[in-house]
């Protein structure tokens, strides 16, 4: 757990806690040990904590949270680091985080290597930095820059820590202890200043800017609210009421809900990358070549992800007046994903010039992997799989960006169904950071092992999902789509159904949606005969935001009015049907989306398509914008209680409707008391 070495008078403590030196109990135990020795030992001039492995302390362990707390608390612990009156220098490398960071900054100095991070990241897990972050970091960097990085969450490199004083010393090797140890032996026996009793730089009124810069971002969030009382505990109070202040606020964040939803959304989303069952001696092929067959808005967005990412691509349309077009549309949408990444103007020609535009199709013979983004249609999406699997190398990767088809019967039109995949991406494909990655029948655990690699290599969370129809997002939205027409149907606004689920929390409603994506996807004017509202808004021309007509009505900026003529076309529907009209309240309303969905889910893991409760949290959460802080449709609905959802399912199944069928899975948890996740 720890190791410690005396040369010269100085002690070096290393810890070594893999796989990120989380501070457990057992290494606070163990390092309190240590530095109580090294107090009373005449032999230690100076000391020097440093972590073994890839990382200085990555923060507290998280799992610890919601067990009874073990002593020494991190509080103790680095109380006991401060008290020393020996320089105690931190040798950081990696990602000094969250209690890691906190500990550094108890040590009286700090060393980071060039490639070295720092940042309080507790309030992504809807937290606040407890062990007195918010006490030193003032402290240290000055109260704006102290705002900054504790209610963003968002670590600093190594030369801007330098710069704001979180950091006395860069050293340029890879490991810091030899530069912390030199350093310490610098600071033996010469006075020093302790954290706590440094002032704090700037005005109070930083942080009141912040939080007004910041408004829209943070609203709805506990964590940030209760960072700014402690901030201005620390300009305001002596150090210790300023702690007991952190104190309080850590304690009710840690046992409330946004905090428990983001602490089960952390682990989710490092649980997704995982395959059960695969055999650990599989490992991914090399892929360095990708080819995209499609060079529109989907086609483009794909292969911006492979460009960045450092990959070749070739990319292949069907004329030259299409391809120019997708290709001056990619390079404008690189040049912007760019800017969005910091990335340096020079490098979008550098990836533009690892782009080969083509009209044929043997242009991606010697791609590793070939992936199409063409018309949603099972014909065209088979026929192009046969031509390419005469063409690509064998051993090469087929990859489908369907939405919903059959990925096995795109798998049976080609000679290689074990090197089929499904790489569904979210549009904007090139923003977005979901990719379901979908597992035929008979895909090989190989490639499936190589696509979800490849997703950590473009920056996507990749998420498994089987074959059925819209997959695990697409499915659970249908669910969710069905019900929010028979609303409207019913009487219920179009407006009052998309505020229900904004208010809950996400982006945007079921019409707000369809009016974005098109109301005409899917709509054939030659079959369409008014049978529904869709056909109805589309035979009279609505199209959404295309022609600023939809659901809604949009003005040049996009803002938007429900569509009187919408609503006569909806309520004609319901007389023309026969269907009764009423007041439909938000709560049933909300009831009414969301419920369906959670048992489609439920269907979806019956059916074995997820491979875990939470990978449905991770799909939502990152393809649909479910805020985190509910931690994803899963946890919510095990928060809310089981046994609620299927009375409310029950209780609505009329307007379900005949083909509703009530999740086996859902009813045995919700009688038993098991939670989904
Ligand atoms: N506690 C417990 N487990 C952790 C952990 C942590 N803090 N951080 C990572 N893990 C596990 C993770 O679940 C995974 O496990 C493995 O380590 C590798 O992680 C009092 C209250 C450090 C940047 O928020 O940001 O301190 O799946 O896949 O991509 O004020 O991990 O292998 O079983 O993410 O290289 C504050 C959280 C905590 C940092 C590395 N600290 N961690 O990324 O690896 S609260 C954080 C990360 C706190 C104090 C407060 C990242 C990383 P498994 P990984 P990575």
């Amino acid at each position: 757990m720890i190791s410690t070495t005396i040369d010269g008078g100085i002690l070096a403590v290393l810890a070594d806690n893999p796989p990120v030196n989380a501070l457990g109990a057992d290494l606070r135990a163990a390092l309190h040990d240590a530095i109580t020795r090294a107090s009373g030992d005449p032999a230690v001039e100076a000391i020097v904590i440093g972590c073994a492995g890839r990382t200085f302390f990555a923060g507290a362990d998280i799992r610890e949270f919601g067990q009874p707390q073990r002593e020494p608390s991190l509080v103790a612990l680095i109380a006991a680091i401060e008290a020393l009156d020996k320089p105690v220098v931190a040798a950081i490398h990696g990602t000094a985080l969250g209690g890691g960071l906190e500990v550094a900054m108890a040590c009286h100095y700090r060393i980071a290597t060039t490639t070295a991070k720092l940042g309080l990241p507790e309030v992504k897990l809807g937290l606040l930095p407890g062990a007195t972050g918010t006490q030193r970091l003032p402290r240290l960097v000055g109260i704006e820059e102290a705002c900054r990085m504790a209610v963003s969450g968002d670590p600093v490199d190594a030369t801007t820590a330098a710069r704001i004083g979180l950091v006395d010393r860069i050293v340029e090797e890879a490991d810091p202890l030899p530069g912390a140890v030199a350093f310490a032996r610098e600071r033996a026996g010469k006075p020093f200043v302790r954290t706590r009793d440094r002032a704090v730089a700037g005005e109070a009124e930083a942080i009141g800017d912040y939080f007004e810069r910041n408004r829209s971002k943070l609203r709805g969030l506990d964590a940030p609210v209760a960072i700014r009382r402690c901030l201005e505990a620390a300009m305001a109070l002596p150090f210790d009421e300023g702690v007991a202040i952190e104190r309080e606020g850590f304690v009710r964040l840690r046992d409330g809900d946004q905090s428990k939803a983001l602490r089960h959304y952390f682990f989710a989303e490092r649980a997704a990358a995982k395959i059960d069952g695969l055999d650990a001696a599989v490992e991914p092929l090399p892929v360095q070549k990708v080819g995209v067959i499609g060079a529109g808005t989907m086609g483009g967005g794909i292969a911006i992800n492979f460009l960045v990412a450092g990959f070749d691509v070739v990319i292949v349309e069907q004329d030259q007046q299409r391809l120019d077009a997708g290709v001056a549309l990619l390079r404008d949408n690189l040049a912007k994903t760019a800017r969005r990444k910091g990335l340096a103007a020079d490098r979008v020609d550098a990836m533009m010039a690892r782009l080969s535009p083509s009209l044929s199709y043997e242009a991606v013979a010697d791609c590793d992997l070939v992936i199409e983004a063409v018309f949603e249609l099972m014909d065209v999406k088979k026929t192009l799989f046969a031509t390419l699997d005469g063409i690509v190398k064998p051993g090469a990767i087929l990859a489908s960006n369907t939405s919903y088809l059959d990925l096995d019967e795109i798998a049976g039109a080609t000679g290689r169904p074990d090197s089929v995949v499904g790489l569904h991406f979210f549009s904007p494909a090139n923003i977005m950071k979901l990719l379901e990655v979908v597992r035929g029948a008979r895909t090989s655990e190989r490639v499936l092992a190589t696509a979800m690699q490849l997703a950590r290599r473009i920056g996507k969370i990749g998420v498994v999902s089987g074959v059925c129809y819209g997959f695990i997002g697409n499915r659970m939205l249908a669910a969710r789509q069905r019900q929010a027409m028979k609303l409207i149907e019913e009487g219920a606004k179009v407006i009052e159904v998309d505020r229900a689920l904004t208010d809950f929390g996400l982006p945007m409603g079921p019409f707000q949606m369809t009016d974005l994506a098109g109301l005409d996807i899917g709509w054939d004017p030659r079959t369409s005969a008014g049978r529904t509202i869709r056909e109805r808004l589309c035979e009279a021309g609505l199209r959404g935001q295309k022609n600023r007509r939809g659901f809604y009505d949009y003005d040049a900026d996009r803002n938007r009015n429900p569509s009187p003529e919408a609503e006569q076309i909806i309520r004609r529907f319901a007389e023309d049907n026969g269907i009764g009209q009423r007041a439909i309240g938000a709560d049933e309303i909300l009831e009414r989306l969301l419920y369906p969905m959670i048992n489609e889910a439920a269907l979806i893991l019956e059916e074995g398509i997820a491979q875990r409760a939470s990978d449905v949290d991770v799909v939502w959460v990152n393809g649909y914008g479910w805020p985190a802080w509910r931690g994803g449709p899963m946890f919510w609905a095990d928060s809310l209680g089981l046994a609620r959802v299927v009375e409310g399912l029950r209780h609505h199944a009329a307007s379900l409707g005949p083909d509703f069928r009530l999740s086996n899975r859902l009813v045995e948890a919700a009688a038993s008391g098991a939670p989904l996740c």
